[in-house]
């Protein structure tokens, strides 16, 4: 398939409601949408870095930059038939995995399309409904987290993720253990604590969490190998996970025992079904991890959660949850079971809905 053509456009959608995060709050969402000419066929593909350096180094500006400065010039013009094809091209290209991963999302697609087989099967997926749950942001108080938490349950969401920050830690998830004792419930810290100030959540480890995730810094695989030792609770990496590589050293050195995958955070599907079958290898549960994607990346994630080592529910939640309105015409919906059905049509099985994609672009960029 040789690469024709590719453009860019930068989104920016309102969040339904505020996201409080342990790095900020957010009320509107920026992405990269990108479409792939190639013989006739469109790829779609989300880069997921947003406006703010807050969950990454890679922001909407770099993203655009090294896709528009590096990566089209690498792979306009070529034979690229496979994402390896494009791992290829884009070798000389240090980092930047959100901005790789958007564009070998749209290979995929192109693939799946070119070949008439959705990203689920070529991706080796084998649900085609997948467990999901809902990832609650930091709110004003105690009882209105649990009131967010208490209306969630009633929309289905059968696992809750309370997103924590020093300060906003224990008397919170205490609260909502406490009116949830059942619900499979875990906690984000986004890189918000020191292997010392981690110590002050040891009341957690009696809550029966089903993990704690990222309490150190992102690049600090060290201090969580340390850290894990003083809490049953098994300890999951996000940020910290950038290659199959440091998944591998993760498990070796005993940093963390349940590992979250986002494609965009690895460099693409490729390295996400890398690190997913190192997981199963090594008996370590995998879950998908999510970026309040749009359609397109959400149809990605769960093609991504179909396989079989994501045993955790995953932070993909319906479409309803981040958007009022979304890019493509297909809207994910919760199922009574508190899962979410996998597209079957070819490639990543959406289409964009144009007026919607006009309304939330700031800038396109169309190459060559
Ligand atoms: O897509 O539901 C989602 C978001 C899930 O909490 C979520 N993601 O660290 O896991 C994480 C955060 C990162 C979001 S920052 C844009
Ligand atoms: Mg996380």
């Amino acid at each position: 398939m040789k690469i024709e053509r590719i453009t860019l456009h930068h989104l920016r959608m309102t969040l339904r409601s505020p996201f409080e995060t342990s790095f900020g709050r957010a009320v509107t969402r920026d992405s990269i949408l990108l479409e792939v000419l190639s013989a006739g066929l469109v790829g779609y593909g989300e880069c997921v870095a947003d406006a703010e350096p807050g969950y990454s180094y890679e922001t909407v500006t770099t993203a655009w930059h090294v896709l528009r400065d590096f990566i089209a010039p690498a792979v306009l013009g070529q034979e690229i038939n496979s994402p390896a094809d494009f791992h290829q091209r884009a070798a000389a290209i240090r980092g930047h995995k959100m901005a790789k991963a958007g564009f070998e999302m749209a290979v995929w697609d192109l693939i799946g399309k070119a070949q008439g087989r959705c990203l689920r099967e070529l991706l080796g997926g084998q649900r085609r409904q997948v467990a999901v749950g809902v990832s609650v942001g930091i709110q004003p108080s105690p009882e209105a987290l649990i009131e967010t938490v208490a209306g969630y349950l009633a929309q289905g969401y059968r696992r809750i993720k309370i997103k924590i920050k020093p300060g906003r830690d224990v008397v919170e998830t205490q609260a909502v253990r406490r009116a949830f004792p059942l619900v499979p419930l875990q906690i984000d810290a986004n890189s918000a604590y020191t292997l010392e100030t981690a110590q002050s959540l040891r009341p957690l480890d009696e809550l029966d969490l089903l993990l704690i995730e990222q309490p150190l810094d992102e690049d600090d695989l060290w201090d969580h190998s340390r850290l894990q030792p003083h809490f049953r609770t098994p300890l999951c990496l996000d940020e910290s996970i950038v290659s199959p590589r440091h998944a591998r050293q993760a498990i070796e050195m005993g940093a963390c025992r349940i590992i979250n995958i986002k494609a965009g955070r690895v460099g693409g599907l490729s390295r996400a079904v890398a690190i997913h079958d190192l997981c199963r290898d090594k008996g370590i549960p995998v879950w998908c991890g999510g970026m309040l994607e749009t359609g397109v990346g959400r149809a990605a994630n769960l093609a991504l959660a179909s396989l079989p080592n994501f045993t955790l529910p995953g932070d993909i939640s319906a479409t309803e949850r981040y958007y009022a309105a979304d890019i493509t015409e297909q809207r994910f919906t919760l199922n009574v079971d508190s899962t979410i059905t996998v597209p079957d049509a070819p490639g990543l099985g959406v289409t964009l809905d144009r007026s919607a994609l006009q309304q939330f672009t700031l800038q396109s960029l169309t190459l060559p």
